[in-house]
């Protein structure tokens, strides 16, 4: 663990607003939101369809008589037809990062813009982000929402940019050393692999002056956080968004890093079960739905966004009185069923973390050779652990099994490969190769 702590600094004095009177600016904004949506025919029939009306909603539970939205939704109205502004208003378009088929978009505003700069701007500085820092920024830029999202929040709080963009990992660590960055902005496997390449070339924490990283887009462990903050030499923070919300900016840590706190003063985010679409009991896991209380181009209601995790409205250390949300345990539609016991990708990366050896890199490979799921997990070896050792290598493959069926129930193939052969990622990672889907 880094021994940098940071001081709490709060951008918004609304990020402290007494919950009661978040009340009752959720429900103001909660009936314009559904004034700006009725600009839009898709949802002006299906508001008119539940016998939804602005002046009737009363409270920000009132949220639950909305209409639920989904990416096909989304996908059915491509590419911009869920527009509630006239098409010249709009200054930027950006896509989500569907992997498959064609992307969808999320149009913003000028006004838009500031909000989704603010928001990004929030949760910086709660994660130690000051003027006087230089900022690396290794996303993406372009559709992606995280290269120029946390791009304008940096410029926003006034730090320098180096908008290194994602790739050549040997470059970004010239510049990061050279140009003394004090905070990295990336994934979580990207940080990783920057910090891999960084050891072999012989660099350690202190021939760089980096003490934050702000990493997000993708799930993570809190054993994935310890690693890249031991290899580093940096305090990680947490921060989550997604495109078709506004982008990163919907939640962030703050120097507590218990939890992200979300923006309730321009979303709100229910926790539901993804098949009953009832609200969970608090703290326990469900599926994020989002909706949107200021935005103007592509407000959504109660937009499913996949996500599991937890909410919690307890109040934290740092003074904020937003919820927390937790981390992103995965995504229903990443959620492998494994002879019917649910198995998340992020419980295989959190059993392999916590075995001394192997390197956090591995990939999930399903197949259903007969009647039953199969799964093998590949995992890497970290130079200095690669061994002729036949015995060694069974004990530790042995380990492995054991941590996999201690956090998930399933027994799995585990298999050990060289040193750097798997893919690494510069920007999201793919660990799971699903052979029994399309069969
Ligand atoms: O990934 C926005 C973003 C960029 C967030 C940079 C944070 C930093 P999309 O490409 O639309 O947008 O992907 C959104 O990524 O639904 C989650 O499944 C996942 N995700 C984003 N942040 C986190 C996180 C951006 N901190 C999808 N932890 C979301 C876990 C995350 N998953």
């Amino acid at each position: 663990m880094s021994g940098l702590q940071i001081e709490n600094r709060i951008w918004d004095t609304v990020e402290t607003l007494p919950r009661e009177r978040l009340r009752v600016l959720q429900t103001e904004r909660l009936r314009s939101c559904v004034r700006q949506a009725s600009q839009i025919p898709f949802y002006r029939e299906a508001l008119s369809r539940l016998g939804v009306d602005a002046d009737t909603i009363s409270g920000p539970e009132d949220v639950r008589r909305l209409p639920i939205t989904t990416k096909e939704d989304l996908r059915q109205y491509y590419p911009l037809d869920l527009l509630a502004v006239p098409r010249e208003k709009l200054v930027r378009i950006h896509g989500s990062s569907g992997t498959t088929g064609k992307p969808t978009f999320v149009a913003y505003t000028a006004e838009d813009l500031n909000l989704w700069t603010e928001l990004c701007a929030r949760f910086l500085v709660a994660g130690g982000l000051r003027p006087k820092h230089t900022v690396h920024i290794a996303f993406g830029y372009g559709l992606f929402t995280g290269g120029f999202g946390l791009h304008q929040g940096v410029e926003r709080v006034g730090a320098a940019i180096v908008p290194a963009a994602a790739g050549n990992t040997v470059r970004q660590i010239l510049l990061l050393k050279d140009l003394d960055a004090d905070v990295l902005i990336c994934t979580p496997s990207y940080a990783l692999n920057i910090a891999e390449v960084a050891r072999a070339e012989g660099i350690t924490p202190a021939d760089w002056s980096l003490k934050y990283g702000h990493f997000g887009g993708e799930p993570w462990t809190e054993d994935m956080r310890l690693r890249i903050e031991q290899e580093m030499g940096i305090l990680a923070f947490n921060n989550y968004g997604l495109s078709e919300i506004i982008g990163p900016g919907v939640s962030g840590e703050c120097a507590a890093r218990r939890g992200m706190h979300l923006a309730e003063d321009h979303f709100i985010v229910e926790c539901l079960n993804p098949d009953t679409l009832e609200p969970v009991a608090e703290g326990e896991q469900g599926e994020l739905v989002i909706t949107t209380l200021t935005k103007q181009a592509m407000p959504l209601l109660r937009y499913r966004t996949r996500d599991i995790a937890s909410i919690d409205t307890s109040p934290c250390p740092c003074g904020r009185t937003f919820a927390r949300m937790s981390r992103v345990v995965g995504r229903t539609d990443d959620m492998l069923i494994i002879r019917g016991v649910n198995v998340f990708p992020s419980q295989i990366e959190e059993a392999l973390l916590r075995v001394d050896g192997t390197a956090p890199h591995y990939l999930i490979e399903v197949d259903r050779p007969g009647t039953l799921d199969r799964v093998t997990v590949k995992v890497e070896l970290r130079p200095q652990d690669f061994s002729d050792r036949m015995r060694e290598m069974q004990a530790l493959r042995a380990r492995i099994d054991r941590e996999i069926h201690a956090i998930t129930g399933i027994r799995v193939n585990v298999e050990l490969v060289e040193p750097n052969s798997l893919e690494r990622f510069v920007g999201k990672s793919r660990r799971v190769i699903d052979h029994r889907k399309g069969t």
